[in-house]
């Protein structure tokens, strides 16, 4: 019989996948866990029926969300993830020799635990003397931290459940007190085209509290709209410039030239954002 996982994408819109075998199912203390293998999107991890991340597409989405950041820090030594506890923003931070220590913080041990017996293209970081896990609230962990971090990676799911307290001011807030002086944050902004209205308020937030406020956008063809949207917060430098020799780090979509491209928006979603 054929299996199919089914994503609402926003009302009147679906994705469908056909499963070829569930690979894992739980119900963590936050949230339905799910990993299936499917024949077009490879291994994909599920979270209250949401896709969090695809072989096949989560390069695109953690080296955009993370190499931008990182690139436009000149020395980025000290970083802190929120969310992201599949291990896919946390390897990509780790390819950085800047790094001295990498801190994840997530507030689902499932999901930590699930990427180390089932994601192996994800897990990666979780074993490198630089990365520190922490099972903790976001919120509260930023709030208690003072100029400790030089980047600061959002890696939320939707803002509905778990996630919807990374996407208000006051986290916002408590991140730029987090940051060291010339710091930046990214933070996953949803799509620009299917949800205008979202994306507006939560850049208008980060937008309230940061010197410099930056939206980027890159494809995403799992999640909704196959369109994506980021945000960078930064208390000094441009995060549309990069600054830093990527030395032999190997990139599948970031590049440079990529890393520019991703800020230039068109006239709807800049005026969508930034007004005028
Ligand atoms: N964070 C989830 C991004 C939002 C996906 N939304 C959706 N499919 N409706 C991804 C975590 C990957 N590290």
């Amino acid at each position: 019989m054929e299996l199919w996982f089914t994503e609402e994408w926003v009302p009147g819109l679906k994705l469908s996948v056909q499963v070829k075998n569930v690979v894992h199912k739980e119900k963590t203390k936050f949230q339905e866990l799910a990993v299936y293998d499917t024949e077009t999107l490879g291994r994909i991890l599920v979270l209250d029926d949401v896709i969090q991340t695809t072989e096949i597409d989560e390069h695109l989405y953690h080296e955009c969300l993370v190499h931008v950041p990182m690139m436009s820090h000149p020395n980025p030594e000290e970083v802190l993830i929120i969310g992201g506890g599949d291990g896919g923003s946390l390897r990509e931070v780790l390819k950085h020799k800047t790094v001295k220590r990498a801190t994840l913080v997530d507030i689902d041990e499932g999901v930590v635990e699930a990427s180390k017996k089932f994601l192996p293209q994800w897990n990666t970081g979780f074993s490198d003397p630089r990365a520190r896990v922490i099972i903790a609230n976001g919120l509260d962990f930023v709030a208690q931290a003072k100029e400790e971090y030089d980047v600061i990676i959002v890696d939320s799911t939707d803002p509905i459940g778990p996630g919807e307290a990374l996407f208000r001011e006051e986290f916002y807030e408590s991140i730029k007190k987090a940051l060291r002086p010339g710091g930046m944050m990214a933070a996953q902004t949803e799509n620009p085209v299917l949800m205008p209205d979202l994306v507006r308020t939560i850049f208008g937030r980060v937008k309230k509290v940061f010197p410099v406020a930056k939206l980027y956008t890159g494809p995403m063809p799992t999640y909704p709209g196959g369109f994506w949207s980021y945000t960078c917060g930064s208390l000094g430098p441009d995060p549309g410039e990069p600054v830093r020799d990527a030395g032999d780090i190997s990139f599948r979509y970031y590049s440079p030239e990529i890393h520019r491209r991703a800020f230039v928006l068109g006239p709807e979603v800049a005026k969508n954002v930034y007004g005028g």
